[in-house]
């Protein structure tokens, strides 16, 4: 759950959550005939799951921001749910071609997708390798397809692979779960920021060969104090009270 509420936090309206699935992950602990958690997950990050788990305000996601791909084994009360939220709901026959996915994540005003990967999405025929199978799943080249439109598409803000339990003889299911990644496009890749130098400012001087440990506010970086004094037993604490951003030592 933590990365889709990362993702919530950092994107808020901008963000689509396109959960394929062949379950709907929308029950509560009241509604759910099993009580497994895994049947709850999406309706907790709708703040509406067991209370100890909920997210915080600004990690919520709201119904709009819901797209459900290949949904087919609903329970009553998450059908009910999905129509009186009115959450955008793809079926595994309109996911055939990529169209109508678009369409409906663009519906969502979201410049961001966060997709979330339930592999029981796939047909039990083409991907055994499921701890939840449920038939009339997509084909792998289907969700292949998706996934290549989703990402060519809108910036993506993260990527959850669940519910992959392989078999013994699981090789073919890793090769189709390989092709199906393979599909994934970055044409939008952001850079990865580099930590600024004030990241590591925090940094004791070492005193005579030991770490000066129970006063962390030495000088932060002997590169940029140059009032640091040097002796013949190494360097120590300088007491400079002129770095900017810096920290000084306390009465030394
Ligand atoms: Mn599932």
């Amino acid at each position: 759950m933590a990365p889709v509420a990362r993702a919530v936090a950092l994107h808020g309206d901008s963000l689509a959550v396109v959960w394929f699935d062949a379950h709907a992950d929308l029950n509560t602990p009241d509604t759910s005939p099993s009580g497994g958690f895994h049947g709850m997950v999406l309706r907790t990050l709708l703040g509406q799951g067991p209370s100890q788990l909920s997210p915080q305000p600004e990690e919520r996601l709201s119904p709009r921001q819901v797209v459900l791909a290949g949904a087919r084994a609903l329970d009553p009360a998450e059908l009910a749910f999905v129509e009186s939220e009115g959450i955008r709901t793809l079926s595994v026959q309109a996911l055939r071609e990529p169209d109508q996915l678009i369409s409906a994540v663009a519906g969502t005003g979201a410049t961001h997708v966060y997709i979330h990967l339930d592999l029981d999405v796939l047909d039990p025929g083409h991907f055994p390798s499921l701890s939840c199978p449920e038939p009339g799943g997509l084909h792998p080249e289907q969700l292949r397809a998706a996934l290549r439109a989703l990402t060519e598409r809108f910036h993506l803000a993260g990527l959850g692979v669940t519910e992959h339990a392989p078999a013994a003889d699981s090789a073919g299911s890793d090769q189709v779960l390989q092709g199906i990644l393979d599909g994934l496009a970055f044409p939008q890749r952001q850079p990865v920021p580099v930590p600024s130098p004030s990241s590591f400012r925090r940094r004791p001087i070492v005193s005579g060969g030991r770490q000066d440990a129970g006063h962390d506010d030495f000088c932060s970086s002997d590169r940029r104090c140059r009032r640091l004094r040097t002796g013949g037993r190494g360097r120590r604490a300088c007491g400079c009270r002129l770095l900017r951003g810096g920290y000084v030592t306390s009465g030394r």
